[in-house]
């Protein structure tokens, strides 16, 4: 099935087309991971591209989230379908000063669809947040960064861990788009995962 059209209309803004696309597709067979990337993930990343360029301005990424984010909705039972038990309870939040939740949502239906307890602390996550999280039992901190800008409030919340004395009592992973292995290491994370799927890969290996 030709998934163009759910790629164009996510670009468009078209959320109600995006459903019925999608919808269309699950109800061929078409596989959600595939409609997923190469469709919904696809089409954001056209999205940044056109920022990029000068050719699409925050109104259009922002309606073309809304659009994505009403196609992942009706993807998220099939992404996330679970067969187990609570793996762990993972705090995840988008790091403070960054809005961008799409990624980190998915990353936490994969994860909850994984088995994992959520605890979902939102966007523009205080570092101080995090540490409150930890102290409420989560085993495992997952943040989210999209802009280069604040980043490195992620290894301000590091700091912050540490300061609470909770550092040896959480594994920490991280994740989002400007994230690389190298930048996880030297602001002292467990983890680093580029992608959904591998996120839930690691977060299973860091609390094993
Ligand atoms: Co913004 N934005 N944005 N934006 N936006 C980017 C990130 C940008 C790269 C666009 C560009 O220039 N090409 C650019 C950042 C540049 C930089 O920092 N170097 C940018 C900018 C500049 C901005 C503003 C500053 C624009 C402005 O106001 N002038 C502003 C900042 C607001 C703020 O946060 N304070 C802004 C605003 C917005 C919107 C609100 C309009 C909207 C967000 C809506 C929302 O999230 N609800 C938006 C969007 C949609 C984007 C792009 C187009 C798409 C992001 C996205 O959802 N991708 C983005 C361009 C791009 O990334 N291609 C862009 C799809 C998502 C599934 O991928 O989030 O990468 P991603 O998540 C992946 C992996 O990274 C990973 O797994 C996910 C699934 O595979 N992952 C993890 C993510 N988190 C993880 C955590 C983990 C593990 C893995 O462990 C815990």
């Amino acid at each position: 099935m030709d998934l163009k059209p759910i790629f164009e209309n996510v670009i468009e803004g078209q959320a109600d087309q995006v459903v019925s696309g999608v919808r269309s597709a699950l109800d061929a067979g078409v596989d959600a991971g595939v409609i997923l990337n190469q469709a919904l993930i696809a089409a954001m990343d056209e999205v940044g591209a056109r920022f990029e360029d000068g050719d699409f301005f925050v109104p259009e990424m922002l309606i073309s989230a809304r659009a994505m984010q009403a196609g992942l909705a009706l993807l998220k039972p099939h992404l996330a379908a679970t067969d187990q038990k609570a793996a762990g309870k993972i705090a995840i939040g988008t790091i403070k000063g960054d809005l961008h939740d799409i990624g980190k949502n998915l990353v936490a239906m994969m994860l909850e669809g994984a088995g994992f307890e959520i605890m979902d602390l939102g966007v523009d996550v205080e570092p101080q947040s995090f540490v409150a999280a930890a102290q409420e039992g989560a085993n495992l901190i997952g943040m989210s960064a999209l802009l280069t800008t604040t980043m490195n409030n992620m290894g301000a919340t590091i700091e912050a861990l540490k300061a609470a004395g909770l550092r040896d009592k959480v594994k920490v992973m991280v994740g989002g788009a400007p994230v690389t292995e190298e930048f996880a290491k030297s602001i002292g994370a467990d983890a680093f995962a580029s992608d959904a799927s591998s996120a839930t890969r690691i977060a299973r290996k860091l609390v094993s």
